[in-house]
């Protein structure tokens, strides 16, 4: 069985076993991080309110992928976390709906920012930046010296030796495109990432995909959020991370509530829990998670890269979340990347 499928199999029987009340009725749940974050939300909403969890966990660019198809027969009540991209992408196609909780106020400026420009259908959970996720002991032992400069990765030393993810399936690319096209100016965005593809060995389907497969000594190099290293190098591999020298995007993780939601006063229940202080330190507690929190009063996790010192780029959330703006780059992607021989 598949470590998703494994995964989601022990979820079942935690809520299982947790029998909540009938009265409370369940929500489908549709999760865009970790699936140990995933699943430490869904038992504990569930365990706090009786409502029963129905989760499913796959990436941003997939989820927003399954709520345009499913958008006729909305099958998902709310949406938790990945690339804000995406949210706001959904919120301009009328695939999510107005909602303000309650708990705005305990939040920070960015994740209001998220609300207000997508006419309050999505709002900031988490923030991370983009960087490059390394492998210290392969890169020793090829006695490469890692990059920390974007200028760095076209250089021959790197050949086959970085892995990103596709923008067709991964918010995380897409995020990782924007901020070129922003940092560079369009034209030399995409001369950039043309020159770059006889380094990458690899686009990934899922925006964790390339720092995963740093860990395991696969690649040396990702372009990946630098939270994410940080969570493989605790779990024990010898991994690490540079930002960018002339500077980097990032994402602000989102939740939506999709529009025809068959269990709108659960998936407000939710939202509202998620927002609270308790709920945002579970992604590290439970999950290992090190994005920054969006509760003003939630601590940052031990050992996440503080973004106040991290050289972040002003990005242009309004205008790279727009759905037209988005499918425009990820289509020039394909015909003047993607499609390049290898
Ligand atoms: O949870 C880690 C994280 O990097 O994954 C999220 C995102 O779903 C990745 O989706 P893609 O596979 O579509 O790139 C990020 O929001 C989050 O920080």
């Amino acid at each position: 069985m598949d470590r998703r499928l494994l995964t989601l199999a022990a979820l079942g029987a935690t809520l299982a076993w947790s029998a909540p009340s009938a009265a409370q009725g369940q929500l489908n749940l549709y999760c865009s991080v970790q699936i140990e974050w995933c699943q430490a939300i869904a038992t504990n909403f569930q365990r706090d309110t009786g409502i029963r969890v129905n989760m499913t966990q796959r990436g941003s660019g997939e989820t927003l992928a399954a709520i345009r198809a499913e958008a006729q027969n909305p099958r998902g009540d709310v949406w938790f976390g990945g690339t804000g991209d995406p949210h706001l992408a959904a919120a301009e196609e009328n695939l999510t709906q107005a909602y303000e909780s309650p708990n705005n106020g305990q939040l920070q400026t960015w994740a209001l920012t998220q609300w207000r420009q997508s006419n309050q259908r999505a709002i900031g959970v988490y923030a991370g930046a983009v960087g490059f996720g390394f492998n210290t002991e392969l890169l020793a032992r090829k006695n490469i010296a890692p990059p920390t400069c974007w200028a760095d990765l076209l250089d021959p030393r790197f050949r086959g030796e970085i892995q990103v993810a596709n923008p067709n399936s991964s918010g995380t690319a897409y995020v990782i495109i924007a901020t070129l096209v922003q940092l560079m100016g369009e034209d030399q965005a995409f001369a950039y990432m043309r020159r770059l593809h006889p380094n990458v060995n690899s686009y990934a389907r899922s925006g964790t995909g390339p720092i995963k497969a740093v860990a395991r000594g696969e690649t040396g190099v990702s372009l990946s959020f630098v939270h994410d290293a940080v969570t493989e190098r605790n779990a024990g591999f010898p991994v690490a991370y540079n930002t960018p020298c002339e500077g980097t995007g990032y994402e602000i993780g989102s939740m939506s509530i999709l529009r025809g939601a068959r269990n709108l006063t659960q998936a407000r229940r939710f939202y509202d829990w998620a927002l609270t202080e308790p709920a945002q330190r579970l992604g590290f507690e439970a999950g290992g998670q090190l994005q920054t929190p969006s509760n003003r009063n939630a601590p940052l996790p031990q050992g996440a890269p503080d973004l106040s010192q991290i050289r972040l780029i002003e990005y242009d959330f309004a205008k790279y979340g727009r759905a037209a703006e988005r499918r425009r780059l990820i289509e020039r992607w394909d015909r003047e990347v993607g499609a390049l021989p290898r």
